[in-house]
């Protein structure tokens, strides 16, 4: 009999319908309910976007991506997936859960984001490893980031390559690529969170495959309260980039995201294209992993590598 092993896969998770906005903004919020003018500010960007966000049913396609894929390229361990969730059901704890009473008594447990932050992966391992040992007989291995996996830098070297193509050769001097993640409160610098190193590094490898010119790091999607966030925000680096160095194309890379969702449809492909409209540049923004081969390729070896690691 071939062993069995969970896969924990986690993700942010999205409203899967208009009556789910309330709660999951308050699960965000840890429980503090949004204001009206909140909620119809957000209500308003996913409307946008075409009312729900695609987030729901991407992540769902990721999930069957990679166990297929996983069971393919191995015959050693039949992996059974599980999705759990951040902020909506199916939550962590629920996947883990479900997990064990499968039977599964051990598991590794993978983030779909690329980067390691005390607010993001942090958190979604420590809720599943929380939840695991209270259930008992049930050990789950965590994987704490898959940045450096090189078929991941080498889709997004693979996109530029392929943008970079679209652009005249009377503007490819004045192009710069803005590489950006999740904005995080600025005090995980004083707990020597290894997140903003960590998008640097991913910039770097990427710029260095692709063979990018001219490269920037920039925040997005900041949230909505009053201490200070990780900055420079998109936005403003990208006026700042076209009036202090004169570029005129923007090419938007948010590897710090691996499906389309919200913060790149709306605070990307809206926000970001309003201020190129308005300085008269051009915009590009390649196209997000999803469950394109490559990416979902890069995971399974990241997932493998942890297995190898193990024995
Ligand atoms: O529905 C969709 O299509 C978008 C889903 C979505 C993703 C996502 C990724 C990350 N977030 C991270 C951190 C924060 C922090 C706050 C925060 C707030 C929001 C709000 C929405 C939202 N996030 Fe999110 N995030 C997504 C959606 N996020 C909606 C609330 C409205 C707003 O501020 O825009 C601030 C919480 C607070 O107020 O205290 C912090 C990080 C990631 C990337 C890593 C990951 O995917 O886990 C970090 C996708």
């Amino acid at each position: 009999e071939k062993k069995r092993m969970g896969l924990l896969l986690m993700a942010y998770g999205t409203p899967r319908k208009p009556e789910d906005l309330i709660p999951y903004y308050t699960h965000i919020r840890h429980g503090r309910k949004p204001s009206d003018e909140l909620i119809q500010d957000l209500r308003e960007r996913y409307e946008a976007i075409g009312g729900i966000s695609p987030l729901a049913h991407i992540t769902e396609e990721q999930v069957a991506a990679i166990e297929k894929r996983l069971n393919e390229v191995q015959s050693e361990i039949e992996f059974k997936a599980y999705l759990g969730l951040k902020h909506i059901h199916p939550f962590i704890e629920e996947a883990v859960e479900q997990m064990h009473l499968d039977g599964i008594t051990e598991a590794i447990s993978l983030v779909l984001a690329p980067h390691y932050s005390t607010f993001s992966v942090k958190s979604y391992n420590g809720r599943a490893k929380q939840k695991a040992d209270g259930l008992g007989n049930l050990v789950i291995h965590s994987i704490d980031s898959w940045y450096k996996e090189p078929k991941f830098i080498g889709y997004w070297a693979d996109q530029l390559k392929h943008t970079t193509q679209q652009i005249p050769d009377e503007k490819r001097a004045k192009t710069v690529v803005i590489f950006s993640a999740h904005s995080l409160p600025e005090k995980i610098l004083q707990m020597n969170d290894p997140y903003p190193e960590q998008l640097q590094e991913t910039a770097e490898l990427i710029a260095k495959e692709a063979d990018i010119q001219h490269y920037e790091i920039g925040w997005q999607s900041a949230g909505n309260t009053p201490d200070p966030w990780l900055g420079p925000d998109v936005q403003d680096l990208t006026r700042q980039l076209h009036d202090e160095k004169g570029y005129t194309s923007f090419i938007y890379c948010p590897v710090g995201f691996v499906a389309d969702h919200l913060e790149v449809l709306y605070d990307n492909d809206i926000e970001c294209k309003v201020v190129c409209d308005e300085l008269g540049a051009d915009y590009y923004r390649p196209d997000m992993p999803n469950t394109k081969p490559m990416f979902i390729d890069s995971l399974v070896t990241v997932i493998r590598n942890q297995l190898a690691q193990q024995k």
